[in-house]
Order: structure tokens, then C-alpha cells, then sequence
């Protein structure tokens, strides 16, 4: 098989592990190789011996996004940017992202644990079930990975160096677009419910709501605060009852680490949003947005406990020790995640890449009623962020902004 650049076919993939991974699979196994992927991005390769039941993932990018077509370039650097974020992310956080057995530069992929025991997070949301170790799994990796990243930790000169090496401007750029610009005016890729134009198009008009996107954005673009994972949807998140996985940082730069905080919030917030349509049992709508809502509350309280446990044992420069700095930091943290967290709220109602939460409510007027809700809520933690204090400033918001339409 050529080394030069090409999308592997299913078969290229068995015959490429063989050869790159002579000892994971028994000379003489049958294996059988299948391409799952069913993300935005990248062609993903799942090989098996079935009678073993050894598996791997080969994760291979496209020169362009899958989600829209060769119309839209992509270079290949983010194969290599996902490798060694994961690398980093495996070495702070053990467990909690898949193992990379192999990477490839040329052929823009790399080679991993394979996690099909576990389902995507966003699935799972959408049935209701309930993971009682997903906040405090999520919380470790937030706490390990922004702040082992950061300059709390690193030396200047070690967090510049790590700076270079996740330069990630397409990626960057796509999330500059599709959630700080393309969501606020009429845009070519937006796509959204007919029956909510009129939302959409007050949200088009809002200049102070404009102006504080506008405020995030630029947050987004020049505050190099950590190496954020850069797209921690619930897509993002592989789940079992006892286990949680974090999956695809190849959007991974160092930026914001309320971002990443945001990401999964607003993910949480959606799911919120959704059982409006999703579930028509009130009680049992009631029960699972409890859970939801308590879920991120924990995801934050137990991020700050840690952020805070590792400042006092690791930082060494005197000035992050002045009084106060440090909860003012996490304020600051605080109110940025929940700015993010309404800026991708809107996005996956109103821009291109929808969520399947929203997305698989029939008929149309009952997902709008979600989606007026995910839309409120998404403007109102921007607009309001400056007011949260604690998360739970925050879940009560979500609480209020859903109540107009819930049973
Ligand atoms: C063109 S890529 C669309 C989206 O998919 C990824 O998961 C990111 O969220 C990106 O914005
Ligand atoms: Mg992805």
C-alpha cells in the first residue's frame, strides 16, 4: 500500500494494521474491518477478529469535511494534532481517553484502543439514561488537563512551546464561523427549523446579544489560557455505566479553558431542552432533567474542588499566589463557561451541524418547542453571564428560561 496520502478503503485498513501492527492480531486471524464513522470529519475504521474479539479503531482524516463535501478543504495536520492531544490527555488523565496504539503522519491517522462497549454520550441523553459516574469522571478530566496544560503549572517557556505545537488555525476557523459568527446573521450554512424563523431572526437583530458574542469570540481567538480538547459535546463523550471515555480532540488548541467547561454544559443544557419534545411523561421529564441539571452542577463543583486542590499543591509562582487571585480566576472561568455554553447552545439550533437531540423530535412544531427553549436559554447565559456567581446561578437560569414551555 502506497505511504503517500490516500482515504483508505476498508480492506487497506486490515491490510495496514497487519503491516504496522504486526504483533495485535495473530498472524493468521480473520479480521474484518468496517468503516463507522458517523461524524462530521474523518473516515473511522473499526477491525475485528471475531473470534478473539481483539479490536481496533484506525481513525484516518479527510482532506476536506465529510459533512459538507470536498467543497469545503480541510488540511490533514489535524490527524496529528488529535494524536498527541490525546497522548498528552492519556499521560494526565489515565483511562479516560483511548490508548493510541500507532500514528501515521503521512496517511493522517492514527490507530487506537477501540471503545464500541461504550455508547456516545449523546445517544444515551436521548433515551434518558442516567450515568452516576459521568460528573465525577468529567470534573478529573477537566481539572487534570486544563490545568496541567496551563501556565499554573507549565513554565512560559514550556506552555509557548506546547503553544506551536497545537497551532490549529482551520479547526479554529471553523469554530470561529459555525459558533461565534455564522448563527448571528443570515449565513449560507445555517439550517434550522422553518417554524422557528421568527426566533432566529430576533436573534439576528440583537445588537447587545451580538456584541457579547462578539465579546466571547474574540475570548476565543486570543486567550491561550490551556490546551482545551476544543469540541467536548456530548458526540465527543463515550459512556458505560461504570466508565466515561473522552474521544476526537482534534479541534485541540490552547485556548479558553471555559470553552471546554462550556461545551459540555451546554450539552447538558440542550439534552435539557430536548426532553421537552423527547419525552411526554411530565414526571419522567421532570425526574431526568433533575438528573441533567444536578449532573452539570457536579461536573462544575467537582472541576473547582480539584482546580483548586492542584493550585495549592503545584503552583509555584509567587503573583498566582496574591489573595484572592485564585477565586477570581475561577469566577472568571465560571462566567466565560457559561457564555460559551449559551454561544453553542444557539449554534446547534440555528447553524450548520445540528444535534441529534433536537434533530430526531417529530413533528416539527414539538422539536421548535425545544429549540425556542435551547434558544433562550443559549441568549440569556450570554447576556447574563456577568451575573453567575456559582453553577448553581447557572442551572437555575436554565431552569427559569425552560419553564416557559415545559409541562
Ligand atoms: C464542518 S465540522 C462541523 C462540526 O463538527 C465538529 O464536531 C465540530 O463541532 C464542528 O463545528
Ligand atoms: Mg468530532
Amino acid at each position: 500500500m502506497p505511504a503517500v496520502y490516500h482515504p483508505l478503503t476498508e480492506e487497506e485498513a486490515v491490510q495496514y494494521v497487519r503491516s504496522r501492527l504486526p504483533g495485535f492480531f495473530f498472524p493468521d486471524a480473520q479480521l474484518f474491518s468496517r468503516e463507522i464513522g458517523d461524524g462530521n470529519l474523518n473516515l473511522v475504521f473499526r477491525v475485528l477478529d471475531a473470534s478473539t474479539k481483539r479490536s481496533l479503531i484506525v481513525k484516518q482524516a479527510l482532506p476536506y469535511a465529510r459533512v459538507v463535501g470536498e467543497s469545503w478543504p480541510l488540511t490533514l495536520d489535524r490527524a496529528r494534532i488529535e494524536s498527541e492531544a490525546l497522548k498528552i490527555e492519556g499521560e494526565l488523565v489515565p483511562g479516560r481517553v483511548p490508548r493510541v496504539y500507532h500514528d501515521d503522519p503521512e496517511l493522517a491517522l492514527t490507530v487506537m484502543e477501540d471503545c464500541s462497549d461504550h455508547i456516545i454520550l449523546r445517544k444515551g441523553l436521548i433515551a434518558r439514561k442516567r450515568y452516576p459516574h459521568l460528573a465525577e469522571h468529567m470534573a478529573e478530566f477537566l481539572a487534570r488537563t486544563l490545568f496541567f496544560t496551563s501556565d499554573l503549572y507549565l513554565s512560559p517557556e514550556e506552555t509557548k512551546a506546547r503553544v506551536r505545537q497545537f497551532i490549529n488555525p482551520e479547526t479554529c476557523k471553523i469554530a470561529e464561523d459555525l459558533a461565534f459568527s455564522h448563527p448571528h446573521y443570515d449565513a449560507d450554512t445555517n439550517s434550522f427549523n422553518p417554524l422557528i424563523r421568527r426566533d432566529v431572526e430576533a436573534i439576528w437583530k440583537d445588537d447587545a446579544l451580538r456584541r457579547e458574542v462578539a465579546v466571547l469570540k474574540e475570548r476565543f481567538m486570543t486567550c491561550g489560557q490551556a490546551l482545551v480538547h476544543g469540541d467536548l459535546h456530548t458526540g465527543s463523550i463515550m459512556v458505560t455505566e461504570q466508565d466515561t471515555k473522552v474521544i476526537d480532540p482534534e479541534f485541540a488548541y490552547y485556548g479558553p479553558m471555559g470553552f471546554d467547561i462550556g461545551a459540555l454544559l451546554a450539552n447538558l443544557f440542550l439534552s435539557y431542552a430536548s426532553h421537552e419534545g423527547l419525552t411526554e411523561d411530565p414526571d419522567e421529564r421532570r425526574s431526568y432533567r433533575r438528573w441533567l441539571l444536578q449532573t452539570a452542577e457536579d461536573v462544575w463543583n467537582g472541576f473547582l474542588e480539584r482546580f483548586y486542590r492542584l493550585w495549592d499543591e503545584h503552583v509555584k509562582d509567587a503573583m498566582w499566589s496574591a489573595p484572592g487571585y485564585r477565586e477570581g480566576y475561577a469566577l472568571r472561568l465560571l462566567q466565560d463557561s457559561a457564555g460559551f455554553a449559551g454561544c453553542k447552545m444557539m449554534r446547534r439550533v440555528i447553524g450548520l451541524a445540528p444535534v441529534a437531540d433536537l434533530e430526531t423530535i417529530e413533528p416539527l412544531e414539538v422539536r421548535a418547542a425545544a429549540e425556542r427553549q435551547a434558544l433562550r436559554i443559549g441568549v440569556q447565559l450570554v447576556l447574563r453571564r456577568g451575573q453567575m456567581r456559582r453553577i448553581e446561578d447557572i442551572t437555575a437560569l436554565v431552569r427559569r428560561e425552560g419553564e416557559g414551555e415545559c409541562g
